[in-house]
């Protein structure tokens, strides 16, 4: 059985669904820190605080589970709020559930990084598998820690733990929470309900991206991936689409002619220029045939055509 922590989640509502469809519901168990919410409720459900250790452990036990996607974390631009908390839930929650791997000799783990672990002195283009990584936010720098740990657990205990350096998550089917590239979820909400948008990053400001539906489908190549092609234990690079505000307004005009945006950079401005504006993910594409399918002309189409109908329970929520 496989357990689901951070279910609720942007990432997790979407994943849960899409474990369900491959290993029928019944063998997911999705968990959060908050109460279920509607995406994800043919599941069975568990509430748990992932820096709890006895409980997960419990869960763990109680349901038979062989294999853990550990999704809960504080996002980037929501840990700059709270810097201690972001720190100490994204690495105990790591941790925590490492150390149950070990323990139990679980089969997989799952745990997503990010682009966030590059930082300033990382070469901003193409940026490669192995570079220098100097984050300059705590959720960067949970995620670069975090990496280390993985690979620390791969190679000293055996831990089958396999990990995507996610670049910004963009879909429909559920609203983000506390991230620097949340613009670009939020903006096609704003252009279905005849909102000019108002960005919080600036118009050239370019960022690494990625449709979900990508990223689910990249998560499941690399889990079900044979052990030997996962050469790379820290975490792979990812990559699909790099865009700015700029061009995703331009893909989105194409649909909705009278759409406007303007620009008002905040404290997220920093964020994202800390990190690359393109990704080199050729090692993914060699070890397990990671391949994209969706670049920012088939994502717009997709996401105007398939958001209206869940508008209105988003604006409800
Ligand atoms: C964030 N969506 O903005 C996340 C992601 C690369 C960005 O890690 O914090």
């Amino acid at each position: 059985r496989i357990l689901v922590i951070g279910a609720c989640g942007q990432l997790g509502s979407e994943l849960t669904n899409e474990l369900g469809k491959i290993f029928g519901n019944d063998n997911v168990i999705a968990s959060d820190i908050s109460a279920p919410n509607a995406a994800i409720e043919n599941f069975h459900f568990e509430q748990l605080d992932v820096m709890d250790a006895d409980r997960l452990a419990t869960i763990v036990d109680s349901h038979g589970i062989t294999q853990i996607y550990h999704l809960a974390a504080i996002l980037s631009a929501k840990g700059e709020e709270n810097p201690q908390w972001a720190w100490n839930l994204n690495m105990t929650g790591l941790l925590n559930v490492l150390e149950l791997a070990k323990e139990k000799n679980l089969k997989k783990i799952y745990w997503p990084s990010s682009i966030a672990v590059f930082g300033p002195s990382t070469p901003m283009d193409n940026t490669p598998q192995h570079t220098v990584m100097d984050p300059n936010t705590v959720y960067g720098i949970s995620k670069l820690a975090g990496e280390r740990w993985c690979e620390y657990y791969f190679d000293k205990y055996g831990v089958d733990v396999r990990s995507l350096r996610y670049p910004g998550l963009i879909g429909y089917k559920s609203l983000p929470g506390g991230g620097t590239t949340d613009y670009a979820v939020d903006i096609y909400h704003k252009a279905l309900s005849g909102e000019p948008f108002e960005c919080f990053l600036s118009e050239d400001t370019y960022l690494p991206m990625m449709y979900m539906q990508d990223a689910i489908k990249a998560t499941i190549d690399l889990m079900q991936a044979p052990a030997e092609q996962v050469k790379i234990r820290s975490s792979y690079n990812i990559s699909a689409i790099d865009f700015s505000p700029k061009e995703i307004v331009a893909s989105i005009k194409e649909h909705i002619p009278n759409f406007t945006a303007t620009y008002k950079p905040d404290f997220r401005q920093a964020i994202a220029d800390s990190w690359p504006n393109s990704i080199s993910d050729a090692q993914a594409r060699e070890d397990w045939g990671w391949d994209h399918a969706f670049d920012l002309t088939k994502m717009t189409s997709d996401i105007l055509e398939n958001l209206p109908e869940l508008l209105g329970d988003f604006q409800k929520a």
